[in-house]
């Protein structure tokens, strides 16, 4: 097995101006006829096309056909030694979609035809150079039976129809715009068709189209409308415009990731796409209005400028993971749309930088690339461009986007590229910036403050360290932003932007009339994490005072973090809260004001990942037991004051708008709370039986799980019988039951993988049930007796013969086993052993054990 490094990047020896491709489908048997024009770049190469899992018929170079001895076919590709400098090549194939189950390439979901290329996949349907930086203008023909197969779609313009006299269907389209073959699509299937229009700032109308699984129309009308304010927020705040005439989204039921960006026709996972208030909570709202944003910013941030090699993934991902965030933030609530980015930070990046597969965010060697879609790529990689607009100021960055656009529309390009830019546009020297590309691991950032009152200066001091990585041992000085908020006497306030660029800096402010209490890190302004000496008395007036939403929430969440290891360090939970901490809970709670998901937010507990992820040897039951304590002394000392918020927070018919998704916040956090009292069981059960909207009835179900109250289980019996055939919602159930605290846990999950909708074969029920279990059920996956372990091993194992890229980002909570005590261990340890030793393992699963063992 053979891992690519970064640094071997060569331009193809080939390029492909031109793609036809002819589809007749089958499931068992369907034939790939493609036909391309070549051009040799590189003087004596040979032509060596991938390939996987593809029947090969035939091999034409301008029109003769080759015999077996004029190509070679070993391992995973077709390689012909001896071609023209510039020929056309047709090459005849044929794939079985209904064995697919890998859900790459060319794959049944259901009764339909789908495909998913990125980012290897395209190689699973024809041989072709399967890399991002050829570029090719496609021509795609699809035949199939017409009464099963309405709807033949691909990327572009639909070119021409016609029904052919033995009843097939053939359907032509052509996408104008070269495309690497990542981004193409084909889709077959009966479907129905949601339709809209969209008037471009320029006055051109584009049609949009939306398939959904028959009978899900009525569930596809608020996706429709957030792709239409998507594409005026892209025009309005970048200028960027749609360019083909026609956008069409298909939703489907089975699908390895969220979504798909293929030009002009996006695949998304039906999760995303559905929604009625009946079977869907605010948080599917909201996550279906950022992908469908991300997908449609990829049209320009992706698919108009694409990437050159695959290392350079972060270029279109977590650009457009920025772009996503802010079109979120300016649909919904700013401050609670960054505090969600903040938590997957604290939670799954800091924790993969502290893995064996920690990795910067251009990585540097990889063996299988789908490892590599990660929280790192991704979402560090979307702080990265969120400090550069910090440093370079919003209109700046604005600058630098459309330099960088207009520099590379139709190519593939590199961070390189994108770094140049922004330097460019803005005259800015970025080098030292650049570094976040090239350096993995999270940077320690101390802070402390010292005031002279005599002279008036204040004196901040800030130091940064980054520990040496899995992948990395040396590290340098980064340009790390730090937004402060100074809180002066008199509810008088400063605000400034540092630019640390030392191992150690220190900044003189003049004239400062009193001792202030400071805000680091403002808005979290750097992916980093902070120790600051700050009393707890700071941290509170922090939370009570600072201008910031997202700093109130961060200086109490570290506040807690402190009184958790204080816990763990032996001292009493009731005695180490403060009686000014209870006072500030209660006003929130007696006057939660305008901004009630907020006062929702402030008034919880960091969860388990977060905590975690502040100690190198991760104490699991001294941070369940400190945490179950606190919630239990917050519980009983604030009960009336849950009770009457509780009450007092309007209810209405369901909308799911800014106001109204923080009320029902607010009175899920009550019941949360009120939950922990031995008489809530009636409320609990009213809440669930008055629900008018799937938030409410899944905080009844949470509520009553996390307290283990006997109503959990006639709950969830009662919402599983209800939705019995509704998969999305079935997921819910199966998520439910893996997250349950207690050890019937192991039971539930044992029942409901007998449940008739859950299936193997299926990414979304498989993580309904695992990873949820894995991931959010820290109590019972880390029972000391390994039980929870082995219950993942099995599903990996289980899995990886089946979808090895879904296997593998279900491994990931095992990789960290380092960091558990001796026995968790040495049980993590042998179930990740006993995976090693299987014969069979893929190079997905295969990259990561052995990382993780190494
Ligand atoms: N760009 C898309 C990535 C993706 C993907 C990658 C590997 C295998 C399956 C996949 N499905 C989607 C999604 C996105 O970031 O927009
Ligand atoms: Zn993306």
């Amino acid at each position: 097995r053979q891992a690519k490094s970064r640094h071997d990047y060569q331009p193809p020896a080939f390029l492909i101006p031109t793609i036809d491709l002819h589809f007749e489908l089958d499931s068992a048997a369907t034939i790939v006829s493609s036909v391309m024009q070549l051009r040799r770049q590189t003087a004596g190469a040979a032509l060596k096309l991938d390939g996987q899992h593809l029947k090969l018929l035939q091999v034409l170079i301008d029109n003769k056909q080759l015999s077996d001895a004029q190509y070679d076919l070993s391992g995973e590709s077709l390689t012909i030694p001896d071609v023209p400098d510039a020929f056309e090549l047709k090459i005849v194939t044929q794939i079985a979609p209904v064995e697919n189950t890998a859900l790459e390439g060319l794959y049944m979901a259901g009764n339909s035809y789908c495909t998913q290329c990125e980012a290897e996949g395209f190689r699973r349907i024809s041989y072709f150079l399967d890399r991002p930086d050829v570029l090719s203008e496609y021509r795609v023909t699809i035949k199939a039976a017409a009464a099963s197969y309405p709807y033949l779609l691909s990327n572009g313009n639909k070119i021409a129809e016609h029904i052919t006299a033995d009843g097939s269907r053939i359907v032509q389209w052509h996408d104008p715009f070269p495309k690497p073959c990542y981004l193409f699509a084909l889709v077959a299937g009966d479907y129905d068709l949601l339709e809209d229009n969209f008037i471009t700032a320029s006055g051109r109308e584009v049609a949009l189209q939306l398939f959904v699984d028959k009978g899900q129309a009525h569930r596809g009308d608020f996706a429709l409308q957030a792709l239409k304010r998507a594409m005026r927020w892209d025009e309005q705040r970048f200028n960027l415009e749609y360019d083909l005439d026609i956008y069409m989204v298909v939703a489907t039921d089975f699908f390895n990731m969220g979504a798909m960006e293929n030009k002009g026709l996006n695949v998304f996972n039906s999760k995303y796409v559905l929604a009625e208030t009946a079977t869907a909570t605010d948080r599917d709202y909201f996550n279906i209005e950022s992908i469908i944003g991300h997908e449609y910013f990829h049209n320009w941030t992706g698919n108009r400028v694409t990437c050159q090699d695959w290392f350079q993934l972060s270029l279109k991902e977590g650009l457009t993971v920025f772009r996503d965030q802010e079109f979120s933030a300016d649909m919904g609530s700013a401050t609670l749309c960054r505090i969600d980015a903040v938590k997957l930070i604290r939670t799954a990046q800091f924790a993969e930088d502290a893995s064996p597969m920690a990795h910067p965010i251009r990585p540097e060697s990889v063996l299988e690339m789908n490892n590599f879609y990660t929280v790192t790529v991704y979402d560090k990689g979307a702080e990265v461009i969120r400090m550069l607009q910090t440093i370079l100021g919003k209109e700046g960055f604005a600058q630098g986007m459309a330099l960088y656009l207009k520099r590379h529309d139709g190519q593939a390009a590199t961070c390189d590229d994108f770094i140049r830019a922004m330097q460019d546009a803005n005259r800015y020297d970025l080098s030292q910036f650049a570094l976040w590309y090239s350096q993995s691991g999270t940077t320690q950032l101390t802070a402390s403050q010292q005031y002279d009152a005599a002279t008036q200066v204040l004196t901040l001091t800030l130091g940064q360290s980054t520990a040496a990585t899995a992948d990395q041992s040396v590290k340098k000085a980064l340009l790390i932003p730090v937004r402060i908020e100074l809180l002066l006497s008199g509810n008088e306030k400063q605000s400034h932007l540092l630019l640390l660029t030392e191992y150690d800096q220190v900044f003189s402010f003049n004239n400062i009339s009193n001792e202030p209490v400071v805000v680091w890190l403002e808005h979290f302004s750097a992916p980093v994490k902070l120790q600051q000496q700050s009393s707890d008395d700071a941290l509170l007036h922090i939370a009570a005072f600072a201008t910031d939403g997202v700093a109130r929430w961060d200086a109490i969440q570290q506040f807690w973090s402190r009184k958790v290891a204080e816990v763990i360090a032996g001292k009493n939970a009731q005695h180490v809260l403060p009686p000014k901490l209870f006072q500030m809970m209660q006003s929130w709670l007696r006057d939660p004001g305008d901004d009630k998901a907020l006062i929702a937010e402030l008034l919880s507990l960091p969860d388990f990942e977060t905590l975690a992820e502040q100690y190198e040897q991760i104490p699991v039951d001294g941070i369940l037991s400190a945490l179950e304590q606190f919630r239990q002394i917050i519980a009983d000392r604030l009960q009336s004051d849950f009770v009457s918020c509780y009450q007092q927070v309007p209810v209405s018919a369901y909308q799911y708008d800014e106001a109204s998704v923080g009320n029902r916040r607010l009175r899920a956090l009550c019941l949360g709370y009120i939950a922990f009292q031995h008489n809530s069981q009636q409320l609990l059960q009213a809440h669930y039986h008055q629900a008018d909207n799937m938030s409410d009835t899944i905080a009844a179900l949470m509520a009553s799980q996390q307290a283990q109250t006997d109503t959990f289980k006639a709950l969830l019996a009662d919402f599983s019988q209800r939705w019995n055939s509704d998969v999305l919602v079935m997921d819910k159930a199966f998520g439910l039951a893996a997250t349950q605290p207690s050890e019937q846990v192991f039971t539930s999950i044992e029942e409901m993988q007998s449940h008739p909708l859950f299936s193997w074969k299926n990414p979304n029920r498989v993580r309904a049930l695992f990873s949820a279990f894995s991931m959010r059920n820290p109590r019972q996956f880390h029972s000391a007796d390994g039980k929870g372990y082995q219950l993942l091993q099995y599903a990996v194992a289980k899995m990886d013969a089946i979808n090895p890229q879904v296997a593998a980002r279900l491994i990931t909570p095992l990789l960290s086993w380092r960091r558990y005590d001796e026995s968790r261990q040495q049980a993590m340890r042998n179930v990740l052993q006993v995976l090693a030793d299987s014969s069979s393992l893929s190079n997905d699963v295969f990259e990561k054990v052995s990382r993780s063992l190494s």
